[in-house]
């Protein structure tokens, strides 16, 4: 029998960087093994138009019995582990091929949002017992990423519903800080090192792997 998969997607670099931390995780954390599964990983275009083929692609070499997608997002102060997909982009800049795509739907006639089937909760617990600074969050943006994450939630739940007697393959979405060295050009923005950014996914994917039900704990915020 093969060893099961795990996907970890990161994003080429946007935005006027030429690094993402995404991307760095993925690679390093690529031909890993977690909780007796490999990471495959890869790179995502921050193209409105390229990344969710890109995606599919990925799947389909894959066939990952988990999907993490990762995201840099300038001024997050922790890993964000992303509750919600919205069927929604609204690009506040234009895409690597230029391209701004404002309201319109990340997949025409496909419902309004999604959740995560990761256990949140379970996975930000791990992370704040290893001493990794992490949230939950309830929005993942408009822009690539969020379509990206809603473009997955959309291909697991078909999968799932084409299969039900399947087990069915998890997935969702987490967005991290800026290295230290994009910090280093915007003034006042947080960061996380390469280390901990690479420990933390890899203990959030441990904690997926291990908790096939999520903790019963709050989480929420009041705003
Ligand atoms: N972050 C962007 C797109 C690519 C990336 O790494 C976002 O949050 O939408």
């Amino acid at each position: 029998m093969t060893t099961p998969r795990v996907l970890l997607t990161g994003f080429e670099a946007f935005d006027g960087e030429d690094i993402n931390p995404a991307r760095q995780i993925a690679e390093t954390l690529s031909g890993e093994h977690i909780g007796g599964h490999r990471v495959d990983a890869a790179v995502l275009p921050v193209s409105f138009a390229d990344a969710l083929p890109a995606l599919t692609q990925a799947l389909e070499a894959s066939r990952p019995t988990l999907t993490i997608c990762l995201g840099q997002a300038g001024g997050r102060t922790r890993l964000s582990i992303e509750r919600v997909a919205i069927n929604l982009i609204d690009a506040r800049i234009p895409d690597n091929t230029g391209a701004q795509p404002i309201d319109t739907p990340v997949i025409a006639d496909a419902p309004a949002a999604y959740f995560s089937t990761l256990p949140v909760k379970a996975m930000l617990a791990a992370l704040h017992a290893a001493g990794v600074p992490a949230e939950l969050s309830f929005s993942a943006g408009s822009y690539v990423c969020n379509a990206v994450f809603f473009a997955l939630m959309h291909a697991l739940h078909a999968r799932a519903s084409a299969t039900p007697s399947a087990t069915a393959a998890r997935g969702g979405f987490i967005h991290v800080p800026l290295l230290p060295q994009q910090a280093a050009r915007n003034p006042g923005a947080a960061s996380m090192d390469i280390d901990t950014l690479s420990k933390g996914i890899a203990i959030a994917i441990e904690a997926a792997l291990s908790h096939a039900h999520d903790l019963h704990t709050t989480g929420g915020s009041t705003h």
